[in-house]
């Protein structure tokens, strides 16, 4: 697919402004216009993240006052946008277009065509999705999964909008149907995260909430840009820094959000044009090079003796083997295998050591490389070094992406649940849930690639365009039997269908969700672990719409007719889901209680009273070596190899593009770049703006993406940015992170060739 050029719209030129501002307003209302949102879509966006209103479907950042003025932020404005549009995909539009002609357009064109408005098939004849009613789809579906000759052969995708209600019934029914292939987009996203923290603090999630950015005395960012992915979270960055908290931000690239900030909301920051300075310290390692850097600072700790020893000795375990490893490491080591000077990595040492409170943020950056849950964990070693957890101000904080990708976890929507959960489950309902661990994402893929899919269902999501391996991927998704889509809106995993294909689609969050009790409201839990209602406030996109729980519940009596569980009753009043949700999850007593208390209510972590339930019952030091240069990918003789990393621009929600500009990152109208040091440029004896072509090595091959124009930027050299999903291609299915299998989207091997005159981009 090409994606629309017009060599006019192109400029790439750096952004001289604050982050926010007045062109965040802008932009805004420029996606409000352009989804053809006037007055009733404009309300919508002062009702999100309410107390009486619907959870933003941008981000997971919390809540600042669920009580008071609206919260919003130009990034969740172009997310309600995007699902409030005026737009509809109905089946006029599929009865107009072929798949293959779809197939030809960008991922920007399809989810631009709008809502979808009812089922539709897919029809080999004639290659066109046509109408299906409700019961004939659901028919469909519980006729192949009966059909299975085991249910290991069905796979259950969720992506991380899903609710608590709807995401609870899903995976109760898919153990109940008798399998725990439910991988999700967790296993591309934070999954580092959770077997790092759970192994040594023993819960996966953050412990910090929003109080303690208020106390705390230094906030450490680690790969992670909010301006675009959590523009609210700047909103607590400019008051700390305003109050004198330090910020160090460790990134290879600038990002503008964590350089300067005018609040869109504050009226002395709008008038007068004043911007707060973000980071005290903004330090850019190489890629990957953060576990180098964590050493770095824990040998700070060390030498200068500035470890916690009174809460070392109480509270961990595990001191003497990562004193010894870091012993180990040389300063010269450290300093090529971080990208960065022994005087730097002091000066976010004695920050660190100065503060008596300090909280760790971290995002993709940090996730999606080959030795994450390394680094996580010496992110936690270092923390722990100085006691900063279980006490205010101080902590962990992954900051998540899906607006419930964490509560879709806590519900169990997790291929490998531990026998605790799934006793709970079985004592509540009678089940005998299969104990042996289901498929992640890349496991699933290697399923279908292996032709042992017969059905795959996805709960949201846009599998084959978040995946790594684009062309691998999409090749196994063509090996399934039958494959299922609730969405919202098209995209490209409708189009490349398995043998037999189904577009369920379903309300959005904004919408109102009528059951046969009345209107029912959902549940989400945020990055801090604060679950709250959210209730839509909109009509539906059509009368032909179901909600998620209406979808699982319809499912389960189509596969499991003889189910005992009481699906419909369920469905009739959410409360009973929630009750259902208190009886097997911890932390969920009274849910229905006190979730209808104002901002809803925190879910207990063990950490925040110092206790650690972990195997030795102490938060646990792990030791790590550092980084092993020599992995799996080759090098190429005589080629510059350079490491990649895949991002997110501001104008894209994951897999979802809304516009071709990066505003921050000064690139405007193309979304095929790559960004490179521009030393690198000369030594490759390229120019900016000419056309590459992109290579990925590894040790079954090279995958190529044809056609990206360089941009000169201030990233490390032997670095190298660009969008995803362009280049998803590249990255390679097998090249995942150590012990948790997330794709190493942000460290791909590649080299760049002159793109050949006149190609077209591919
Ligand atoms: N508007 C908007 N909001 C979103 C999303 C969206 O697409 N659009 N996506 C949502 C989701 S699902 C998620 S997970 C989050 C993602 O939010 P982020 O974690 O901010 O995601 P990325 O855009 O992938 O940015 C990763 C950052 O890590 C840096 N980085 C890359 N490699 C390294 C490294 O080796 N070390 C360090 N220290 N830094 C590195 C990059 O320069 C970049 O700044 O946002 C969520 N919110
Ligand atoms: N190379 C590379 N790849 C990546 C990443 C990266 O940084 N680099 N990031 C990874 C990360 S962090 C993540 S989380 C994944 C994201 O992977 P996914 O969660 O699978 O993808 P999204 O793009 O968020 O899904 C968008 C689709 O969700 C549907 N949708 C929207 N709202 C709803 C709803 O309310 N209900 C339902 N049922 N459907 C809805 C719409 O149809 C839309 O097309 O991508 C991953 N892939
Ligand atoms: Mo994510």
């Amino acid at each position: 697919m090409s994606e629309t050029k017009d060599s006019k719209a192109i400029r790439i030129q750096p952004y001289a402004k604050p982050a926010g501002g007045w062109d965040s307003l802008k932009r805004s209302y420029q996606a409000l216009r352009e989804e053809g949102i006037v007055g009733p879509g404009a309300r919508a966006m002062l009702r999100t993240n309410q107390n009486d209103g619907f959870d933003c479907p941008g981000c997971a950042w919390p809540d600042r006052n669920p009580n008071s003025t609206f919260e919003f932020c130009e990034n969740g404005v172009k997310a309600v946008a995007a699902e409030a549009t005026a737009k509809r995909a109905d089946r006029a539009f599929f009865a107009e277009h072929r798949v293959q002609d779809l197939l030809a357009q960008t991922d920007l064109w399809l989810e631009a065509q709008g809502r979808l408005t009812e089922p539709m098939v897919y029809d080999q004849a004639s290659d066109h999705y046509q109408p299906i009613g409700w019961d004939q789809a659901f028919s469909l579906i519980g006729a192949r999964l009966r059909a299975a000759a085991n249910p290991n052969r069905a796979v259950f995708y969720t992506s991380g909008r899903t609710s608590n209600e709807a995401a609870f019934l899903y995976q109760l029914f898919v153990r109940a149907y008798g399998t725990n292939n439910l991988p999700d987009c967790s296993n591309l996203c934070h999954e580092a995260s959770g077997v790092a923290l759970t192994e040594q603090i023993g819960s996966g999630k953050g412990s910090v909430t929003l109080e303690d950015f208020e106390q705390t005395q230094a906030i450490f960012v680690f790969g992670q840009n909010p301006g675009t992915n959590h523009p609210r979270m700047l909103g607590e960055l400019r008051a700390a820094a305003k109050r004198g908290c330090r910020i160090v931000v460790v990134n290879p690239l600038r990002e503008r959000g964590l350089e300067r900030f005018a609040h869109p909301q504050h009226p002395a920051d709008m008038l007068f044009g004043t911007a707060t300075e973000i980071a005290s310290l903004y330090l850019q390692p190489r890629i990957g090079g953060d576990l180098a850097f964590l050493h770095g600072v824990a040998k700070c700790l060390f030498d200068w003796q500035a470890i916690d020893q009174a809460f070392v000795d109480q509270y961990t375990d595990g001191l003497a083997p990562l004193r010894a490893q870091i012993d180990t490491s040389s300063w010269a080591d450290l300093e090529v295998q971080s990208g960065l000077q022994r005087a730097e990595i002091e000066a976010a040492a004695r920050i660190y050591a100065q503060s008596p409170a300090s909280i760790f943020c971290w995002g993709m950056g940090i996730t999606q490389h080959r030795r994450s849950v390394a680094t996580i964990q010496m992110l936690m070693n270092v923390l722990l070094l100085k006691g900063n957890i279980g006490k205010s101000g101080a902590g962990p904080c992954p900051v998540r992406g899906h607006s419930n990708v964490q509560g879709d976890r806590t519900m169990g929507i997790y291929e490998k649940p531990s026998a605790a959960f799934l006793d709970r489950l079985d004592r509540a309902f009678g089940l005998e849930s299969p104990r042996a661990p289901g498929f992640d994402v890349v496991q699933a893929i290697q399923a279908m690639q292996a032709g042992a899919v017969d059905v795959f269902f996805a709960m949201g999501g846009n599998f084959a365009q978040a995946t790594p391996d684009a062309a691998r991927t999409h090749a196994a998704l063509r090996q399934c039997g039958l494959t299922v889509h609730v969405s919202t809106k098209l995209n490209r995993s409708h189009l490349i269908h398995g043998r037999e294909a189904l577009i369920l689609p379903c309300l959005g969050r904004s919408e109102f969700d009528p059951q046969a009790e009345g209107r029912q409201a959902v549940t989400v839990e945020d990055s801090m672990s604060m679950v709250h209602l959210s209730a839509g406030i909109r009509p539906a996109a059509s009368e032909h719409l179901l909600s998620e729980p209406a979808i699982v519940v319809r499912l389960a009596l189509a596969a499991l007719p003889d189910s005992q569980l009481p699906w419909l009753h369920w469905l009739g009043h959410y409360d009973r889901i929630r009750d259902a949700i208190a009886l097997v999850i911890p932390g969920f007593e009274q849910f229905n209680e006190r979730v209808r208390r104002p901002g809803g209510f925190h879910l207990p972590h063990p950490a925040r009273e110092r206790r650690f339930p972990t195997a030795t019952s102490k938060a646990r030091l792990v030791a790590h070596a550092l980084w092993d240069e020599a992995g799996p990918a080759a090098t190429a003789a005589n080629k510059m190899v350079f490491q990649l990393m895949t991002v997110r621009s501001h104008d894209q929600y994951n897999t979802t593009v809304y516009g071709l500009d990066d505003r921050y990152r000064g690139i405007k109208g193309l979304r095929r770049v790559v960004m490179i040091h521009p030393d690198d440029l000369a030594a490759l004896g390229f120019q900016a703006g000419d056309l590459v072509d992109v290579h990925s090595l590894w040790h079954d091959g090279e995958r190529h993406a044809s056609g990206f124009t360089l941009v000169a930027y201030q990233i490390p050299r032997g670095n190298l940015a660009s969008y995803f999903p362009e280049t998803n291609v590249l990255v390679p299915l097998d090249s995942v992170a150590e012990r948790a299998g997330t794709p190493t989207s942000k460290s791909i091997p590649v080299w760049l060739s002159a793109s050949p005159v006149g190609t077209e981009p591919s």
